[in-house]
């Protein structure tokens, strides 16, 4: 006999820990399960060095409970992987959230039935659990992207994925290589180019890398936050990028060369990727001229701080400033990412030049014959994002149509990043088309909505309330989130795990909402408000 729940919520990361709060606020009998062995979702996985958010510690948080706003310690400007998970432990304990969790559970498949309105969902260890809601909060970066190499089953040394980094794995006084430079190969040759016998970076494209400023918390600082927490969330809420920081409001074009060379000047001192491409001018994700200026910027201090010329050159981008906005990672001796390359020990592979044409035992052989002989091979290859964790899941919706079906022709869609058409009941928390911004703000938006979805359901639906978008609202807010994407850089360059570009054949298209944190806000309210308008009219009645 299957255990029974009024909601079943996968993944005990930022998403299923305030939705677990939420829910259980209004009444409901909810489990979380987690196929890690605790909570922390990404956070708990990700234990490469250098691990860290790229947005500041301020807003890298829940803004729903002020008391611990006020009294809950960070260090330091950015917070660590290590910080981010303690936080999160932290949070669970607070409000004794623990008792309503199960980990090294798996949801291996769910089913919705209409003979009783319910998800039948088969976990680990071959049990089974029935749900009126299913929530899937299971991050938009969680399926990892491992490319396959030739060779790669010869390496006689470590290989390792930096998503499934062994807990106290050390590479000190090793010859590391690592393949891949976004975010988080940023962060991971920041932080060991000093600890290592050779680090070898095998780059295939140069990143527009600016620094992220980080530093200790005075308490001047802190006392400052603590005086602005309304302030600084009414703010990040009404931005588009969430990030806490001031948005520019400037055109690059009403600049004289002077003040551009200043703004850019004074945000590449602050720090932070996205607040140098969203805090410096209003156009540069838009306007091409806009853009090439923070490029040309970012080049010339490629060109000053990295002292080996070919060097240098390998490093410096020349594609269009909208594959990622990337911010450096930390080096706890204060270093940045390109200062790296000032070490002996640190090499620049331009795989456009010489690409990877097997590993070996020994290591990996590129084109020109090079051997580079490597102890530890680092994958930083990122992941098959958003739709990647819901596809490897056997979900069945209405009529026995699969997730992955659904999504076969469009790609990956929703109502309003949270809902699907013919998938009663199951919301998705970080779905696709979900807002492109800080991340814990997008959340604690969506967990807001879905709760208060679901308690007006529960109003009205009797023992067995349906909750389901319609076909026509999935496909407006989707013509909605390409008009919004049109102007944008990102989506001409398209370029990046964004748009499903990182993985061979996967489908290129958009996985985001890009109309910014307000926007998206703006829009829930207007549904919630307009009496749920794009779900079907909730009902349901007693069955099962
Ligand atoms: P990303 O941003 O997808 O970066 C992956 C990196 O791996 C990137 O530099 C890729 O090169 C590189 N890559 C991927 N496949 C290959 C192969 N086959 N050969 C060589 N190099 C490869 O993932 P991250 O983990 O860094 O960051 C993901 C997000 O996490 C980030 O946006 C933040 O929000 C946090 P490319 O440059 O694409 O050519």
């Amino acid at each position: 006999m299957a255990e029974s729940f009024d909601a079943i919520i996968v993944g005990a990361g930022f998403s299923g820990i305030y939705t677990l709060h939420a829910l259980t606020k209004i009444g409901l009998k909810c489990l979380v399960i987690d196929q890690a062995g605790d909570v922390g979702g990404t956070w708990y996985w990700n234990l490469y060095p250098g691990a860290m958010s790229d947005t500041e510690s301020y807003v890298y948080r829940y803004s729903w409970d002020k008391e611990d706003l006020m009294n809950y310690p960070f260090k330091e400007h950015y917070v660590k992987q290590p910080e981010v998970l303690a936080y999160l432990e932290h949070v669970v304990e607070r409000h004794d959230l623990r008792k309503h969790m199960r980990f090294n559970t798996q949801m291996l498949s769910a089913n919705w039935t209409d003979e009783d309105h319910r998800w039948h969902i088969a976990v680990t260890g071959d049990k089974k659990v029935r749900a009126k809601y299913l929530i899937t909060g299971l991050g938009l970066l969680s399926a990892k992207n491992f490319p396959s190499i030739p060779g790669l089953n010869t390496f006689k040394g470590d290989l390792h994925h930096t998503a499934a980094w062994p807990k106290d794995y050390s590479v000190t006084g090793k010859r590391v290589g690592v393949i891949g430079c976004g975010s988080t190969g940023v962060q991971v040759i920041t932080e060991i180019g000093r600890h290592v016998e050779t680090l070898t970076c095998f780059q295939r494209h140069p990143q527009y890398s600016v620094p992220s400023g980080d530093q200790k918390v005075t308490p001047e600082y802190r006392a400052w936050i603590n005086e602005n927490w309304d302030d600084i969330f009414y703010r990040v809420r009404h931005s588009i990028t969430a990030f806490g920081f001031k948005e520019s409001e400037q055109s690059y074009h009403d600049a004289s060369p002077k003040e551009r060379l200043r703004v850019f000047e004074d945000n590449w001192k602050k720090g932070n990727g996205f607040r140098f491409m969203f805090g410096t001018f209003n156009d540069i994700a838009t306007d091409p001229e806009a853009n090439e200026g923070a490029c040309e910027f970012i080049r010339n201090k490629i060109d000053q701080i990295v002292k080996d010329p070919e060097k240098a050159r390998k490093l410096k981008p020349h594609d269009v400033y909208a594959r990622r906005p990337l911010c450096d990672g930390n080096a706890s001796n204060g270093e940045t990412y390109f200062e790296q390359f000032n070490r002996p020990n640190v090499h620049i592979v331009d795989l456009k030049e010489t690409p990877i044409e097997r590993v070996e035992a020994e290591g990996v052989r590129t084109s020109d014959g090079t051997l580079h002989e490597l102890d530890v091979l680092i994958f930083a290859t990122g992941f098959d994002a958003v739709e990647g964790n819901y596809t490897r899941i056997l979900i069945h919706g209405r009529d026995g149509v699969s997730l992955k079906d659904a999504w076969a022709d469009s790609g990956p869609t929703s109502y309003l990043g949270v809902c699907m058409p013919g998938f009663p009941n199951m919301f998705m928390e970080n779905g696709p088309k979900g807002a492109f911004t800080n991340q814990p703000p997008a959340i604690e938006a969506q967990v807001e909505f879905i709760t208060d979805l679901i308690a007006q359901a529960e109003k009205v639906g009797g023992e067995a309330p349906v909750i389901e978008a319609t076909s026509e609202a999935e496909r407006e807010y989707s013509v909605l989130c390409e008009n919004l994407a049109a102007n944008s850089l990102f989506w001409k360059a398209q370029d990046n795990w964004i748009f499903g570009a990182n993985i061979p054949g996967k489908k290129r298209c958009l996985r985001f909402y890009f109309g910014g944190m307000q926007a998206y806000r703006e829009r829930l309210a207007e549904c919630a408000a307009d009496g749920y308008a794009g779900f079907k009219p909730l009902g349901g009645g007693v069955v099962g």
